[in-house]
């Protein structure tokens, strides 16, 4: 499919008819060639798409977007340890762009990468950093028509199952014209909260210069806070917790047992023990 509308927002879009995987297409493309901050890849048929951590992320053909933007954080001098916000940065613009198109649902965003509709996950976000250290292939999926017998896992959902029709077949476009606005937007908060740069001042997210502006949206958005959370850890351990809050790199901040001990997690996978 075309992509006229996101067109307008992306500084190129390259539209596939079908693919493996948006974010591969994209990381060979950026180390091939030279391209623009917001280039993106994008399609409706993706057949080997990629999680976190080695998983997958699987959709019936033409009911599932897949788009995979180019970011140059290295260019705003964004330095290494603020990377960890660019995931969620994404999962924040995409948190809002749902909520657009289903205003009467509670959208969330699940640290760190996962929007849900009403606790069912609609989106999933996958950042990896390019070979030069300078760029980073942020993709995501977000399911647009998949119908409830064809959902891959029960945790999901799409957004037609939430009410959103697939007027004359362009919604992938409007979600992610909505997503790219929303990205670029909240891209140029966070690198001119990296630069002290006052004289951007977004009406939702007051002056970059004061810095937590984007610390605060993704705390805003993100379900997991407050909540008793399970946190599988990439070596294989668990720890169970309270999510208290987001350092200053985006990483979350569990708070253990009664003897006020806290642990600082950059990555795992967090189950909501509400959910359990
Ligand atoms: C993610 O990983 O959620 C990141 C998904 C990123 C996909 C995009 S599509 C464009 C770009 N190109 C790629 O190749 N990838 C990116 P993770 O947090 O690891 O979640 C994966 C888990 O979500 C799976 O193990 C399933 O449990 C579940 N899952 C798989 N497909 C799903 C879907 N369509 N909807 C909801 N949940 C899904």
């Amino acid at each position: 499919m075309e992509f006229p509308l996101a067109t307008t927002i992306a500084n190129r879009v390259i539209a596939l008819d079908e693919t493996y995987s948006t974010n591969d297409d994209l990381v060979e493309l950026a180390s091939a060639e030279q391209l623009q901050e917001f280039t993106v890849v994008a399609t409706i048929n993706q057949t080997a798409g990629r999680g976190r951590l080695g998983r997958a992320w699987v959709a019936p053909s033409g009911t599932s977007l897949a788009a995979s933007v180019l970011v140059r954080p290295q260019d705003a001098s964004v330095p290494l340890e603020r990377y960890g916000w660019i995931p969620l940065i994404a999962g924040l613009a995409m948190t809002r762009a749902v909520r657009r198109l289903v205003p009467e649902h509670r959208v969330t965003l699940k640290w760190p990468n996962d929007v849900l509709i009403n606790g069912l996950k609609v989106s999933g976000v996958l950042s990896e950093l390019l070979p030069d250290g300078r760029s980073v292939v942020v993709g995501a999926g977000l399911n647009l028509t998949i119908p409830a017998d064809a959902l891959p896992v029960p945790t999901a959902t799409s957004l037609a199952l939430n009410g959103v029709p697939d007027a004359a077949g362009s919604l992938g476009d409007l979600a992610l014209a909505a997503y790219l606005g929303e990205l670029r937007r909240l891209w140029t908060v966070f690198t001119a909260e990296e630069l002290g740069d006052a004289g951007v001042v977004d009406e939702e997210l007051g002056n970059a210069a004061d810095g937590g502006g984007i610390r605060a949206a993704v705390s805003e958005a993100c379900s997991t806070l407050g909540q008793s959370v399970r946190v599988d850890l990439p070596d294989g351990t668990e720890q169970k917790g309270i999510a208290m809050d987001l350092d200053e790199s985006g990483r979350l901040r569990i708070s253990i047992g009664s003897n006020g001990r806290t642990q600082t997690v950059a990555a795992g996978d967090i189950t909501h023990l509400r959910y359990e």
